[in-house]
Parts: structure tokens; C-alpha cells; sequence
């Protein structure tokens, strides 16, 4: 891990949102692989995808009401499903609804003087090529290895690369990247996938040639500037050969990332403060997570809690 720039550090405090076809499923962001969801019944599902209260500025104005710098928005989930107008297939909102949510979100963000960021799926549920492992829908169908022999992920590569480069390309200054994520242990007789599947080190370095200024995470499998430990903050600052470590906390709502709906463990505002307190006494960042409904709308729980951080955040804020 590396460098970060002066703002990430200064600003402590994102959101994230987690959007996409599956919230309209509303049972986790995951739902269409837990669920073993064919791609094509995925696909027909998609269709239901209408977030017609989707509100970017009501978005940024939460984020920066509850004293939060930056966004990071999710363009492609696992489930491949393209928030953006991408030119390299037509699964994507604006083929599916005439709507660039990358380009609301951006646009909104720069409004209301936050920074932005994108995080972009390296698994893609969706891909004709992306090859069945454990985490895949058809993985326990009889077929699925003669599947694979059809496939070949160096087709998948090139779209992938292709998308980021869109992403990196038709938005302006994007100051963040999201990859996620790597897993390159064997499963259930399942290769992983690692940073060859990825051509994690081109990916890099397509992303520092596009955008110098980006903040890039450790989800490439390869070192990146930041470390992003998940759902979990470690006991003290991180330390590699006695310099500090730039790392950034993800956390949920209720353990879900996506919309999900009868999911109630949620966490008190409470919590979600002296977790902030905690991350940020470490020396870390928090990116806190809310998943909009299917229709777009932030949660009634998600409002609530971001409504008591911005209480807080105008207490303690500096004069
Ligand atoms: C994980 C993903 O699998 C989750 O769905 C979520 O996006 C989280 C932030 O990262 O790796």
C-alpha cells in the first residue's frame, strides 16, 4: 500500500451506494448467485429495474449534510448489470431505461462539492465469458464444466477493460476506484480468480495513465493506495515497516450492501458514530453504505441514520 492524496485523509467520512438491478429484488446484492439465478431469468428480471426516485442531488445533499467528502457509486455490480451508458453491450440502465446513473451521480457529486468515486465489479455474473466458479449462479448445474469449455476469459478481459475505460474516460475527473474484488483460492473443486484473470497490473496501469489523480484500492489483487478491510476495523493504526497505513473501513447499514428489504439488523446510529470515532482515531476512513430501494429512494433507516450523523457532525464540526 502507498500514497494517498491530502483530501482522502482530510475528508475521513464517504458514502457509498449500493444500486442496481438486484435492489429492485430487494434480498442482497448478491441474491442472483445466492438464489442460483439463470443469467437470461436475470436478465428478463432487469427489466422490472425502474428507479424512478433515484435522486442524485438528494444523494450528494445527504452525503454532505452528514459531514461526508466523497461518494463512491457502484457502476457494475456482480450481477454485470452496467449503471451507465456503455457502448460495449446493451445490459445497461441507459439501454434499459434511457438513464446514465454514473453520469447523474458525477454531475450531482461535483454540485455539491464532493469527490466521486467509482467501483466497478471484476466478477460479472452476466458475461457470456466469464467462466462458472464457486461463486457463480450456474455453478451446480450438471453442465457447468462443459459450460466452461466454451468460455474464455481472455474475452472477458477485454470487456472489462473496455468498460473501465469508459468509466475512466466519459466522466470527467473521477477521484476514486473502487475494483473489487480478487479471490484466487480454489473452492468446491473451482479455481479462483486473481490478478491474471484480471490483467490486474494492466488495469492499474491503464487507471494511472486515465485518471493520475485517483485514489485506487488493494481489490486488484495487487497493491494499490489503500487498504479496505471490509465490515471489520483493526484494533490500531496500520503499519507497514514503521509508516503508517492509508485505510478506508467499509460498512454496512445491516450487514447487506444492496437493498434488503426484511433485513432488520440494523445497526443504531449510535454504533455507526462511535464506529466513526474509533476509524477515525486509527488513522482510517469509513465508507458507509446505504442501498436505495428498488424505486431509488433512500431507505426511511437509511435517512433516519444519516439525518443523526449530520445532528452530530454540526455539533462537533470545526468553527
Ligand atoms: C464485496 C462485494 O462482494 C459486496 O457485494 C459489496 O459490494 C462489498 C463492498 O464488497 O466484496
Amino acid at each position: 500500500a502507498g500514497m494517498v492524496p491530502a483530501w482522502f485523509t482530510h475528508d475521513r467520512f464517504g458514502m457509498f451506494v449500493h444500486s442496481g438491478v438486484y435492489s429492485t429484488l430487494a434480498r442482497h446484492e448478491w441474491v442472483m448467485t445466492n438464489e442460483r439465478i439463470d443469467p437470461g431469468e436475470y436478465e428478463r428480471l432487469a427489466r422490472y429495474f425502474d428507479p424512478d426516485r433515484f435522486d442524485a442531488d438528494a444523494l450528494a445533499q445527504a452525503a454532505k449534510d452528514a459531514g461526508m467528502g466523497y461518494l463512491v457509486l457502484t457502476a457494475k455490480h456482480h450481477d454485470g448489470f452496467a449503471m451507465y451508458d456503455t457502448r460495449l453491450s446493451d445490459y445497461s440502465s441507459a439501454a434499459f431505461l434511457g438513464r446514465d446513473f454514473v453520469a447523474e451521480t458525477v454531475e450531482a457529486c461535483r454540485r455539491h462539492g464532493l469527490r466521486v468515486g467509482l467501483y466497478y465489479s471484476l466478477i460479472d455474473w452476466h458475461h457470456p465469458h466469464f467462466t462458472i466458479d464457486f461463486q457463480h449462479p450456474l455453478r451446480d448445474r450438471p453442465d457447468a464444466a462443459a459450460l466452461n469449455e466454451g468460455r474464455d476469459m481472455g474475452t472477458y478481459r477485454q470487456f472489462l477493460h473496455g468498460q473501465v475505460r469508459e468509466l475512466l474516460t466519459g466522466y470527467g475527473q473521477i477521484d476514486y476506484v473502487f475494483y473489487d474484488f480478487t479471490y484466487p483460492w480454489e473452492q468446491d473443486g473451482w479455481a479462483g480468480k486473481g490478478p491474471d484473470d484480471w490483467d490486474s497490473a494492466g488495469l492499474l496501469a491503464m487507471t494511472r495513465e486515465l485518471q493520475p489523480e485517483a485514489v485506487v484500492n488493494d481489490r486488484l489483487g495487487i497493491p494499490g493506495d489503500l487498504v479496505t478491510p471490509e465490515q471489520y476495523l483493526p484494533d490500531a493504526p496500520m503499519m507497514a515497516d514503521g509508516v503508517l497505513v492509508p485505510w478506508e473501513a467499509c460498512h454496512t447499514m445491516n450487514g447487506a450492501w444492496g437493498y434488503d428489504r426484511e433485513n432488520r439488523n440494523l445497526k443504531s446510529p449510535d454504533l455507526l458514530i462511535r464506529t466513526l470515532i474509533e476509524i477515525v482515531s486509527k488513522n482510517g476512513n469509513m465508507l458507509l453504505n446505504i442501498g436505495p430501494d428498488g424505486r431509488g429512494a433512500i431507505t426511511p433507516n437509511d435517512a433516519a441514520s444519516l439525518r443523526e450523523l449530520a445532528g452530530w457532525m454540526d455539533l462537533h464540526r470545526a468553527a
